[in-house]
C-alpha cells in the first residue's frame, strides 16, 4: 500500500489498532523505499503518515525508528545500503509481529480454568491472549463491551466467537454490573500508549472499566508491545486525545457532541502490564523505555 492509501486508511479507521498502525506504516516506508524514495522523501512520507492519527504512540515510534534506520545507511553506498536497509525494516516488522506471540503466551498463563473476564474495544493483542489460554484447554467466559460509537467490540465478539470462545456481548454501560453479578475476575485492555510514569491511554470508557474493576475487585491488565510506549512523554510530552466528528455519535443537527476516542487510566488503577518482555508492574514503564528506546532518549 502507499504511503497516502496507508494514511488514508489509517485516519479512516479501516486500518485500526496500535499495533497494526505501526506495522502498516513501517510497510509503506518500506514500499516507498523499494520505489526508489531518497532519504528526503522518506521523511516527508514520515510527515504525512505520523498525521494520519494523533493518540497511538505506536505510529510516530514505528515511523521514527524506521527513519532512524535509513540514517544510519544515509552516508553509505545506495548499492550496498539499500538491501541492508530493507533487511533492516524488514526484521523491524517481523519483531514487531513477533511481539504477539509472546504476549499470547505470557497473557494466556494469567488466565486460569473458570475465569469471567470483560473486555472493550477491538484489541487484537487481548484476543490472541483469549484464544491462545482457549487453545491451551482452560475454558472460560469474557464479556465484551460494544465500545460506543464505533462498536469496535462487535469485532472483538465475532473474532472470538469464530474460535469457540465463550463471549457474551454487553453495552457499555453494563460493565460496573456485570463485574458485580458475573463475578468478573479479570479485565483485559490494549492500549494505544503508555506514558513513562505508567498511566495508559486506550479507547474511551476503558479509564471507566478500570474505575469500576478496582472497586468491584478485579484485577486490570494492560496487555501490549513495547511499540506503544512513549518516549516523549520521558520529556514530559502528552499525546493528543483524538476527537472524533459528531456524526458518528449521533445525528441530531443543532445538539453539542463531545466525541473523544480515547481516555487515560491512572497507573494506580493497573495491576499489571503484559508485554513481550513480560508482565511487569506500570512503575517499570520508564525501564522499558530506556531498555527499548535508548536510541531516540539520547
Ligand atoms: C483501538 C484501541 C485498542 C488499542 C490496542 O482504538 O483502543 O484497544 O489500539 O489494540 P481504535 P491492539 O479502534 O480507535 O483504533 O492490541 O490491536 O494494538
Amino acid at each position: 500500500m502507499s504511503v497516502s492509501e496507508t494514511a488514508e486508511k489509517i485516519n479512516s479507521m479501516e486500518v485500526r489498532g496500535a499495533l497494526r498502525i505501526a506495522v502498516e506504516a513501517a510497510r509503506a516506508l518500506e514500499e516507498e523505499l523499494v520505489n526508489g524514495a531518497s532519504y528526503d522523501e522518506l521523511v516527508r512520507a514520515g510527515d504525512v503518515l505520523r498525521d494520519a492519527r494523533p493518540t497511538a504512540v505506536s505510529l510516530p515510534n514505528s515511523i521514527n525508528y524506521v527513519l532512524h534506520l535509513a540514517e544510519s545507511h544515509k552516508d553509505n553506498d545506495p548499492v550496498v545500503a539499500k538491501p541492508m536497509l530493507l533487511a533492516d525494516i524488514s526484521d523491524f516488522i517481523s519483531k514487531l509481529e513477533g511481539s504477539l506471540d509472546k504476549i499470547a503466551e505470557y497473557g494466556a498463563n494469567l488466565i486460569e480454568e473458570g475465569d469471567v473476564l470483560l473486555t472493550i474495544c477491538n484489541s487484537h493483542t487481548v484476543t490472541e491472549i483469549m484464544k491462545r489460554a482457549w487453545a491451551d484447554g482452560k475454558r472460560f467466559k469474557v464479556y465484551a463491551c460494544e465500545t460506543r460509537p464505533r462498536l469496535q467490540g462487535h469485532i472483538t465478539v465475532k473474532d472470538l466467537q469464530a474460535t469457540g470462545v465463550d463471549v457474551t456481548l454487553i453495552v457499555d454501560s453494563a460493565a460496573y454490573h456485570t463485574m458485580i453479578h458475573k463475578d468478573v475476575k479479570k479485565v483485559f485492555v490494549g492500549a494505544d500508549t503508555v506514558y513513562s510514569n505508567g498511566d495508559v491511554i486506550n479507547k474511551i470508557g476503558t479509564s471507566q472499566v478500570a474505575l469500576t474493576a478496582k472497586h468491584s475487585g478485579a484485577e486490570f491488565i494492560v496487555c501490549t508491545s513495547s511499540i506503544k510506549f512513549s518516549p516523549f512523554s520521558v520529556h514530559g510530552e502528552v499525546v493528543e486525545i483524538e476527537e472524533r466528528d459528531a456524526s458518528e455519535v449521533a445525528e441530531l443537527p443543532g445538539v453539542k457532541v463531545f466525541n473523544p476516542a480515547f481516555d487515560i487510566t491512572p497507573k494506580e488503577h493497573v495491576n499489571m502490564i503484559v508485554t513481550e518482555d513480560g508482565v511487569i508492574p506500570p512503575e517499570a514503564a520508564y525501564q522499558v523505555l530506556k531498555d527499548r528506546f535508548g536510541w531516540s532518549l539520547g
